[in-house]
């Protein structure tokens, strides 16, 4: 499976499976884990503290108090599938826990863009409700633009869904793939090298955790750690897992004394 997985992302950009199938250990205690938070930010939502936020994601204390969401990501298959594809060692960058709102806006992460931490990266995108095409799926755009050859890494324009259809004229059948899927429904892409988005929900919110995974040596470090985390935080939640996974997780040690020294940039 985790060769069908990876050969998926060379001819597709992206794989769509579930907890159940993928087997791995921990992922019962993800997954209630991640209800939890849900319900949480329903509770919120409902009461309208949301309303307007550009972006909603889980804070650190929250990340940290729900350590088994951050901690499946290291597990030692998904590392190997990432390396795999990558073609190079792996960092891995963290998690975003989104909290989208159906309130059918084009902000953040729910207009077309693409990643640009790295030349290539390895998303995996665990839902913790069900996600119909209006309860804002994970979409990965799979044409090309006509300049694209012209447009180099962080050139590429962040795009609304009409000026996207102004650039690509009419879209077809196949031309995005929408992720939809019930809770527990498990997404690898690669949004680096595909434009997607977060579709605007309109019918219900959906809660979504976001893997990251780049290579140890990431073309643009300053844009990774955008995961809420410090430092300091990631390799307390990592101190007793292995050497291998450790290593994935602070990946930043590793990098060239220069590129340490540049601070993220803030999302
Ligand atoms: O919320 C979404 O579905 C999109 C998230 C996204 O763009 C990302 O994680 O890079
Ligand atoms: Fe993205």
């Amino acid at each position: 499976m985790d060769a069908e997985i990876v050969a998926s992302l060379e001819r597709d950009g992206v794989f769509i499976t579930s907890l159940g199938a993928l087997g791995l250990s921990g992922s019962d205690k993800l997954f209630a884990s991640g209800k939890q938070l849900k319900d949480v930010y329903a509770d919120r939502s409902a009461r309208g503290e949301l309303r307007h936020q550009y972006t909603v994601q889980a804070n650190a204390q929250e990340v940290i108090s729900h350590s088994d969401i951050f901690r499946w990501g290291l597990n030692e298959r998904l590392l190997q599938i990432a390396e795999t594809y990558l073609g190079l060692p792996v960092g891995y960058d963290g998690i975003n826990i989104f909290y989208t709102v159906a309130d059918g806006r084009q902000s953040g992460a729910r207009r077309w863009h693409r990643d640009i931490e790295d030349r290539r990266m390895l998303k995996v995108a665990v839902y913790f409700n069900d996600v119909d095409i209006d309860g804002g799926p994970l979409e990965i755009l799979h044409r090309r633009f006509p300049d694209g050859e012209i447009m180099s890494g962080s050139g590429y324009p962040v795009l609304t869904q009409e000026t996207l259809e102004t650039k690509l004229g009419t879209l077809r059948d196949g031309d995005i793939t929408s992720c939809v899927g019930p809770a527990g429904t498990v997404i690898f892409s690669d949004l680096a090298t595909h434009y997607h988005r977060g579709r605007p929900a309109i019918s219900r919110d959906r809660c979504a955790v976001f893997y990251n995974y780049i290579s140890h040596r990431p073309l643009r470090p300053f844009f990774c750690e955008r995961s809420v985390l410090s430092r300091d935080q990631v390799a307390n939640l990592v101190a007793d897992l292995s050497p291998y996974q450790r290593a994935c997780a602070l990946w930043r040690d590793r990098l060239p004394r220069l590129a340490r020294l540049v601070p993220p940039a803030p999302l």
